[in-house]
């Protein structure tokens, strides 16, 4: 028999991959939607076009993480062998705007998912994302499972305090529950508001003459950044250890926004020039003068985490996983997938966010 999986948020970007190594691992896969007004499957559309065809065992259903009855029916009715637990409102900026939303989805949505397995006694793994903004940033050292958390963010609050119930009911009810460490990972499927996509859709609009100008917030931002469907396999590899425990899942390296925009610009053969600082900083075509970047800071946010550099050696060690690709080759692969996205589909929607 098949081992069956459920993933909360499998439209996002990890969960659509994840949904892909399971299916390959010949797993039954159960992913939660969301209703919107708007169809927002576009991540998954390809792994199943027809949702009456039952040769592809892939399923979705209605699931919000705050809404507490629909969960526990969920994994009543499912009964998971592993659950991933990505739903999460997972933009940093957006949770200063949004901070009683963030936690009710992120903190108490977890507890949520957590007490449905006690209540129903289901025997399941659990993962649950957390993530490397819990560190706070304000050191270049880097960082493992020991480091301290300092979140500075609504966000990295409601991931707190989801890191640590996922412990807790770990500790007190002998769940198989684990937590991925996991430092930022993006590819051609990141949303569009994160920093690199960001960057990689504005390139790829400019080169095809669309935008002017791409506008960023801090520049000097340092990210340890992989290549996501690495890190989803990373995940499947904690679930399935023999025993539950908690992992950084990271490249080792660390750029800055400044870095990764310099490289999105020489995958279309633009070589950027720097000039002035702060506010007034900004980036040039060295070949034709033109202000190609600009700082905008209205990208500021009130509290920022500088610096994040992960210290993998415990996932290497203990799980055999390493991250793979480059910063070059996820920055190549990322605006190559944006280039040929702006040559099929020509403009391709707003990018001030
Ligand atoms: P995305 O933002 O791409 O996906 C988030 C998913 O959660 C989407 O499916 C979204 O649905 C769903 N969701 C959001 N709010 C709710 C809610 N209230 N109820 C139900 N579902 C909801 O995130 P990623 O795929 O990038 O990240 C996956 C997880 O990993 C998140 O928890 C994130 O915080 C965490 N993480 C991500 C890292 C990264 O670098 N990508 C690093 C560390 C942690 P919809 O599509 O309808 O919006
Ligand atoms: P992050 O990702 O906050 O690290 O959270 P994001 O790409 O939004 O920001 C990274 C850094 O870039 C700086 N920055 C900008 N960010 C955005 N979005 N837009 C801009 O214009 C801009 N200019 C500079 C930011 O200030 C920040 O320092 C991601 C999410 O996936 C979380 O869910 C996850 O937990 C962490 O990664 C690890």
């Amino acid at each position: 028999m098949s081992k069956r999986a459920l993933i909360t948020g499998v439209t996002g970007q990890d969960g659509s991959y994840l949904a892909e190594i399971l299916l390959d691992k010949g797993y039954e896969v159960h992913g939660t939607i969301r209703r919107g007004s708007t169809f927002n499957t576009q991540r998954i559309d390809h792994i199943f076009q027809d949702p009456h065809d039952d040769q592809i065992p892939f399923h979705t259903h209605y699931g919000e993480m705050t809404d507490a009855s629909n969960i526990s029916r969920l994994i009543e009715d499912i009964e998971p062998d592993e659950i991933y637990n990505l739903a999460a409102q997972s933009n940093v900026a957006v949770s200063f705007d949004q901070p009683q939303y963030t936690t009710d989805t992120n903190a108490l949505g977890t507890l949520r998912v957590l007490d449905a397995i006690r209540e129903s006694r289901i025997d399941t793994r659990f993962y649950h994302a957390s993530t490397s903004e819990l560190y706070g940033g304000q050191t270049s050292e880097p960082l493992n499972e020991q480091s301290p958390f300092r979140p500075r963010s609504p966000y990295a609050c409601s991931k707190l305090y989801a890191h640590w119930i996922t412990i807790n009911y770990r500790q007190s009810y002998g769940l198989h529950a684990s937590n991925g460490i996991c430092f930022n990972h993006e590819s051609p499927r990141r949303g569009k508001r994160f920093v690199t996509r960001k960057i990689t859709r504005a390139v790829a609009k400019i080169n095809a003459g669309y935008q002017d100008k791409l506008y960023l917030g801090n520049l000097d931002a340092k990210r340890d950044w992989g290549y996501a469907p690495e890190y989803v396999e990373g995940m499947w590899q904690i679930v399935n250890q023999d025993d539950p425990d908690d992992y950084v899942l990271a490249t080792g390296e660390t750029n800055t926004v400044r870095e990764f925009a310099t490289k999105a610009f020489e995958v279309i053969g633009i070589d950027i020039t720097w000039e002035g600082d702060g506010v007034d900083e900004r980036g040039i075509d060295s070949s034709t003068g033109e202000k190609l970047v600009e700082v905008d800071p209205r990208y500021f946010r009130p509290n920022e985490v500088d610096t994040l550099i992960g210290d993998p050696t415990r996932a290497e060690t203990e799980l055999g996983w390493k991250a793979e690709t480059s910063l070059d080759g996820l920055v190549e692969r990322m605006v190559q997938n944006d280039v040929d996205k702006v040559e099929t589909e020509g403009e391709v929607g707003l990018d001030y966010l």
